[in-house]
Parts: C-alpha cells; sequence; structure tokens
C-alpha cells in the first residue's frame, strides 16, 4: 500500500513532508487514510473513492468543490473566524488543471484537509443530539440558494420506489440462494406489509407537494465533527449531498444515533429508539430548519424517520440476498444481522409514531 500512496500523493499540491499514512474511521464504501506530515503543515486525510459505487467520480468532485465554495463563502460573509475547521478543503493537482481528484490504474483518489482537535462519534447523548440537529438544519438553510446544479451521485440513491424495485430483483435472482431459509420468508413478508406505504415521499413528489431540496443524504452520527466543547464544526463524508427530500437527513441521522445499538448489533431484542435523542435532534433541526421547511415537509418528519431504519434494512437485506456484493461485511451474516437489526429499529419507530407527530407539532 505504502509505495502507491506515495506515488498517489507525489501528484497533489501538498505542503510538507510525509511522516506516515494510516488506516483512518469505519465507512462502508470508501478507504480512508489519515496522512501525516512533518510539524507546520497540515496533515491530510486521503481517500479511495468506490467508483463501483460513485460511477461518474468527475461530478462527484463538481458537486463536492460546489458545496465547500458555496458554505465558505457563507462563513467568510458572516465574518466567521476558524474557518478552515468549519468547512472541508480538496487539494488541487499539481498539474494545474485545478481537478481535486486522480486516477491512478482505475482507482480514485482525493486528499482534503485534516481537521485538527476535531472529534467524530458513534453515539451521542440528547445535547449533542440537538447541536447536531441545528448543524444538520444549517446545512440544508446554507446549501438552499447554491447557484450550482448538482448531480445525483448515485442515482436514486434514497428512492423508496428503486430500493423495492432493486429488492424484487434480487428475489427474482435469488443468486445466493438464501430465499428459501423460513427466516428469510419471514423477514420479507414483514417489508411487504409496509413497502407501499414507506413510497410515501416519491408519490407526494410526483403530485408536487414535496420538493427536492440538496441534502446530505449520509447524515450517519458520525459524519459530524465536533469540537472539544462539543459544537459541531463541519459535517463531512459528502460524497452523496445532492438533491433528495429533507426526510433523508432527519431520517438517517435518527437511525443511527437514536438506536440504542449499532446499526448491526446482534442483539436485536436490545434496539430500541431512543426518545429523548429524537426529541433533542427535532429541536435543534427546527431551529435551524424552520426557515425553509414547507408544512407537508415537517408534518411528514415522522414519517421519515420510520423511513430510514426501513430503506436500510431492505438495502442491507436486498445486498443479502444478492451475496454481499455492496457493503462491506466482516463475516457472513453480517447483512443478515444488519437487516433484522433495522427492522427491529423500524417497528421501534413505528410504534411511537403518533407520540412523534404529536411533538413535532408542538415544536
Ligand atoms: C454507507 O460509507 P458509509 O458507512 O458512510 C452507505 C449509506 C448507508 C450506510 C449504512 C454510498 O455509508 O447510505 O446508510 O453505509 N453509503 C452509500 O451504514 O451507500
Ligand atoms: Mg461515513
Amino acid at each position: 500500500m505504502s509505495a502507491n500512496t506515495t506515488d498517489i500523493l507525489s501528484r497533489f499540491s501538498l505542503e510538507g513532508s510525509i511522516e506516515s499514512v494510516k488506516p483512518l474511521g469505519n465507512g462502508l464504501i470508501n478507504d480512508t487514510y489519515k496522512v501525516t506530515t512533518s510539524a507546520g503543515a497540515p496533515d491530510y486525510v486521503l481517500q479511495r473513492i468506490n467508483n463501483a459505487i460513485f460511477q461518474d467520480v468527475e461530478m462527484l468532485q463538481r458537486n463536492i468543490e460546489a458545496v465547500t465554495r458555496h458554505i465558505r463563502a457563507k462563513l467568510e460573509a458572516a465574518g466567521e473566524s476558524d474557518i478552515e475547521r468549519k468547512v472541508l478543503r480538496f487539494i488541487p493537482l499539481k498539474d494545474g488543471s485545478g481537478q481535486t481528484w486522480c486516477c491512478v490504474d482505475g482507482a480514485y483518489w482525493r486528499v482534503s484537509v485534516f481537521i485538527p482537535d476535531a472529534f467524530t462519534y458513534d453515539t451521542v447523548d440528547p445535547v449533542y443530539s440537538e447541536f447536531a440537529g441545528q448543524a444538520f438544519g444549517r446545512f440544508e438553510a446554507q446549501l438552499a440558494d447554491i447557484p450550482d446544479t448538482l448531480g445525483e451521485t448515485i442515482p436514486d440513491f434514497h428512492n423508496m420506489e428503486f430500493r423495492a424495485k432493486q429488492l424484487q430483483d434480487a428475489i427474482a435472482a435469488d443468486k445466493a440462494g438464501r430465499l428459501a431459509k423460513p427466516e428469510v420468508q419471514a423477514m420479507l413478508a414483514d417489508i411487504q406489509l409496509y413497502i407501499e406505504n414507506m413510497c410515501l415521499a416519491e408519490r407526494l413528489y410526483r403530485e408536487g407537494k414535496l420538493p427536492k431540496r440538496i441534502c446530505h443524504c449520509d447524515t450517519k452520527v458520525n459524519n459530524m465533527m465536533f469540537d472539544a466543547e462539543g459544537h459541531v464544526l463541519c459535517v463531512i463524508d459528502l460524497d452523496t449531498v445532492m438533491p433528495s427530500f429533507v426526510f433523508s437527513d432527519f431520517g438517517d441521522f435518527l437511525r443511527t444515533a437514536a438506536n440504542a445499538v449499532a446499526e448491526d448489533d446482534p442483539a436485536i431484542e436490545k434496539v430500541a429508539f431512543k426518545k429523548d435523542i429524537f426529541e433533542a435532534f427535532a429541536r435543534g433541526y427546527l431551529s435551524s430548519a424552520s426557515s425553509f421547511l414547507t408544512p407537508v415537509e415537517k408534518e411528514n418528519l415522522p414519517y421519515g424517520v420510520m423511513l430510514f431504519p426501513f430503506m436500510q434494512a431492505v438495502r442491507f437485506f436486498t445486498d443479502y440476498l444478492n451475496g454481499d456484493i455492496y457493503y462491506k461485511i466482516a463475516y457472513p451474516e453480517h447483512n443478515w444481522v444488519r437487516t433484522r437489526n433495522q427492522m427491529a429499529l423500524f417497528h421501534s419507530v413505528r410504534a411511537n409514531e403518533a407520540y412523534m407527530k404529536e411533538f413535532i407539532q408542538s415544536l
């Protein structure tokens, strides 16, 4: 790995000399490394972009450049301090093209500045959850007037009708021969009970009742950087920033942060929807997003909280039936465990639908 990374890093306009390159984080899609440099120069994050999943890397980086440029300009206009820690900065190649990625032997790479003294968490308490809600609402508000047209880096990424179709295809092919198992059949029957209702957003969109906005679309709790005091510095992992429904960001955060256990915890009986995290996040989000949310968007936020564990269950299940070709797995039944976990979370959230509606209306 290291000879290769040295060659790749040598193509980017970096400061300082490289001291080490070490794996960073636990994403399921890209490969990420921390690049430590000599004193006085910034450290960097090197990423190999998974181009089997993100097939148009040029569009993806153009989106990210537009988003970070727009947010940076807003922070500057607002006279913010410490801007380098509040928005990501991608490094151009040395060749003068201005391009922020390169392709070497079929692999795509990019480099951004490592944000110092910043922390990510896989779980949050209600205080941090409220800060996170404010930050994702602010992120969407900042991008509400972006002049660039962003592309869909993964077409139909959070389109539930499309995910339902992928599941149908996986069932028809039964590539891994896993469909006949009784517990798989039971899972399928359970999913089918709700799948049509869960496609509500696409119907509202077709009827012209629901807008698409620029959303983050991967608001897992660990995609946010906090400073030592717990204040949010910035939102990271921008590959999936694209036009979507606001439910994406509201729902996906709570899918990870408001689950009592991790998304792949096999102790299914411990899966539970944490209301205190929900309340804090909703309070924070609405404090910065109410400036642009329509009544239909606000009213359907509880649907968004149900949709994301459900959609994730469908995606993990589809991958399981396909023989684990999308998500990285650590053991053979990993996607099955994730499916059960996310479906259990869906049921726990669903049991709280009336309560969530009442709480959102009270804000
Ligand atoms: C993937 O790479 P990571 O872990 O940030 C996935 C998300 C899923 C998530 C489930 C591009 O995100 O949509 O919610 O795994 N990203 C992509 O853990 O598919
Ligand atoms: Mg991530």
